[in-house]
């Protein structure tokens, strides 16, 4: 039975489900659509990353002698969508029944459904068995549950891999979790190392060409593009990570430092999501080194939690859950996403930061997604479909069944808890504490109202008093509240006042600047 076999811009490895029992006579299919280069305004690196990576694995495949059919971007014929470019494919070759892995987006899994209708062919949508939970074993531990903890999640999967396991069922060390150890500010003088980058070889500088014709208007800067594209380069950029970042993983994993965008961090994400690399290989690299002694476990098991707990889970939330999942909004937040996000325009020092990171790599790091421009948007009360849209756009590795999850979840809240057992809102302090931000920010984060306040103080408290009737029940948000009660009137009044008009001079309108209305 001659088989068409897609493989999307995700599944870039030759373990993929879609391509088991590849046998004479198939066909294997790979598109590049408009329909996935603007479905958001994606940075010009994520296109090019994806292209890129496509196009070298396609070559790999070639070269071992697979009979490929590849439509480029700017092939004339190209009909801009996966089901187009299928059925096109099906009038170029003699097949009998399409197979694909399970896509990585509800969006484009609810199209593949209506294809046996549209080809008139049987279409097999394989697991994606790169990840470490099926979606059947997530569906399995969800059971019963009202709310779900990734804590408990994350334990069941270090027992059922053997991942930092010592005999009789404990964790090594005795602890399943070190991240006590894992909150310290960045030690003056810290030089974090030089990040491998990969310059970009004819193939990328083709694919990039193309992305400055037709993808001007995208977010971000095209160059200096530096990531890796083949899975020899991601394994180099892994070894270099597990050398030279690693050891110091832990202790300063929320640390934030002005031109420091990867201080200790893996930038293995975007690698890792369209399978460049295994999610098991990267979790046995970090074993392996602090077996060896070459890491210690406090920064060895913050990092493999990140990959076998949080990856996984939200990755399990996401398909358990979706599509209603996207459609919640648990505090109603209603605001425009303000123009700054898109421009780093803003005197906010640390939002500027953050943003023009972002642009300049694709790439922010976990705690300046979660801590910085997601607590912003928490505590603006930004719409939730705006701010995911963002996040889906902006960084190299978003993809809809990661992204979603960490910020309709994890930032905004406006699942009412499902993910986490509370809002991760904070006021300026936590900023000032784990960055050196604010240092030459206009405002001040020890100034909590009146001239110079820091926004985030200002808004923090604003929060708290517009989402008390959801959150205040919520035993982990009991403090706040009992400060935000036994705060003098006055002092309440002056606060909610300049929440509210610094929240007013926020402008959705392109060029649009953060400074409050006066
Ligand atoms: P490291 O800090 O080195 O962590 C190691 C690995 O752990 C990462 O490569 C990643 O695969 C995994 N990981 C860590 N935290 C998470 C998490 N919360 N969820 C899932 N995986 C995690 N990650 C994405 O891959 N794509 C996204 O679109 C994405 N959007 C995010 C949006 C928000 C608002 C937040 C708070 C987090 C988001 N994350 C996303 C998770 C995390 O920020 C990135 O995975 C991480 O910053 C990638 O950089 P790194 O490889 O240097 O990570
Ligand atoms: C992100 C992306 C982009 C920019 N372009 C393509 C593409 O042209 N062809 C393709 O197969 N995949 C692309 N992708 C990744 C897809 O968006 C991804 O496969 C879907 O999110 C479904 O998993
Ligand atoms: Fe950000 Fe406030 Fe610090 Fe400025 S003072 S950098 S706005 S936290």
């Amino acid at each position: 039975m001659a088989t068409l076999r897609l493989i999307l811009g995700d599944h870039l490895t030759r373990d993929v489900a879609a391509l088991d029992g590849l046998a004479a006579g198939d066909v294997v299919l790979m598109v590049e659509v408009a329909e996935e280069t603007t479905y958001v305004p994606h940075h010009k690196q994520k296109i090019v990353f994806v292209l890129s990576a496509m196009r070298h694995f396609a070559e790999e495949l070639r070269q071992e002698g697979v009979a490929l059919d590849y439509v480029r971007l700017d092939d004339p014929a190209n009909t801009g969508s996966f089901t187009g470019e299928v059925k096109q494919a099906l009038r170029r070759h003699a097949v009998d029944r399409i197979v694909v892995t399970e896509p990585g987006e509800w969006r484009v899994r609810a199209k593949m459904e209506d294809w046996p209708a549209e080809t008139g062919l049987p279409v097999e949508i394989r697991d994606d068995d790169r990840f470490l939970c099926s979606r059947g074993r997530f569906a399995r531990w969800a059971e019963g549950r009202k709310s779900f903890r990734m804590e408990f999640f994350y334990r069941e999967m270090r027992r059922e891999t053997g991942l930092l396991m010592a005999e009789e069922d404990k964790p090594v060390g005795g602890q399943w979790n070190y991240d006590a150890e894992n909150r310290k500010a960045l030690p003056k003088g810290a030089r974090p190392p030089r990040r491998l980058r990969f310059s970009p070889d004819a193939v990328t500088r083709e694919v990039m060409d193309l992305v400055a014709q037709r993808f001007a208007g995208h977010f971000g800067d095209l160059e200096p593009f530096g990531w890796a594209v083949t899975r020899n380069e991601a394994l180099k950029a892994l070894d270099h990570f597990i050398a030279e970042a690693l050891p110091f993983f832990g202790d300063v994993q929320d640390a934030m430092k002005r031109g420091e965008p990867f201080l200790y961090h893996g930038l293995l994400s975007p690698y890792l999501n369209v399978g460049l690399l295994t999610a098991r290989e990267v979790c046995v690299a970090a074993e392996t080194a602090f077996k060896r002694g070459a890491a210690p476990l406090n920064a060895a098991e913050g990092f493999i939690r990140q990959i076998l707990g949080w990856r996984e889970y939200v990755r399990g939330i996401y398909w358990h859950q979706m599509p209603s999942y996207a459609e919640t909004n648990a505090l109603g937040a209603d605001r425009p996403l303000p123009w700054f996000y898109w421009s780093g325009e803003t005197d906010l020092a640390c939002i500027a930061e953050v943003v023009g990171e972002t642009r300049r790599n694709a790439y922010a790091h976990h705690i300046q997604r979660l801590m910085v421009t997601g607590n912003f948007a928490l505590l603006a009360g930004i719409r939730p479909a705006e701010i995911e849209a963002w996040y889906l756009a902006v960084y190299a590795d978003a993809f809809d069944w990661v992204e979603l999850p960490n910020v309709h979840g994890m930032v905004m809240f406006a699942d009412g808890g499902l993910l986490a057992s509370k809002p991760y809102a904070a006021s300026g302090a936590y900023i000032d504490r784990m960055s050196d931000y604010c240092a030459g920010c206009a405002y001040d984060p020890k100034i909590k109202v009146g001239e110079g306040a820091c926004p985030f103080n200002l808004l923090y408290w604003h929060f708290i008093d517009a989402n008390a009737e959801t959150l205040k029940g919520n035993p982990r948000m009991a403090m706040p509240y009992r400060t935000w009660e036994g705060m003098d009137g006055g002092r309440k009044a002056r606060i909610l006042t300049e929440a509210q008009a610094f929240l007013d001079g926020l402008s959705a309108e392109p060029g649009a600047t953060s400074r409050p209305a006066q």
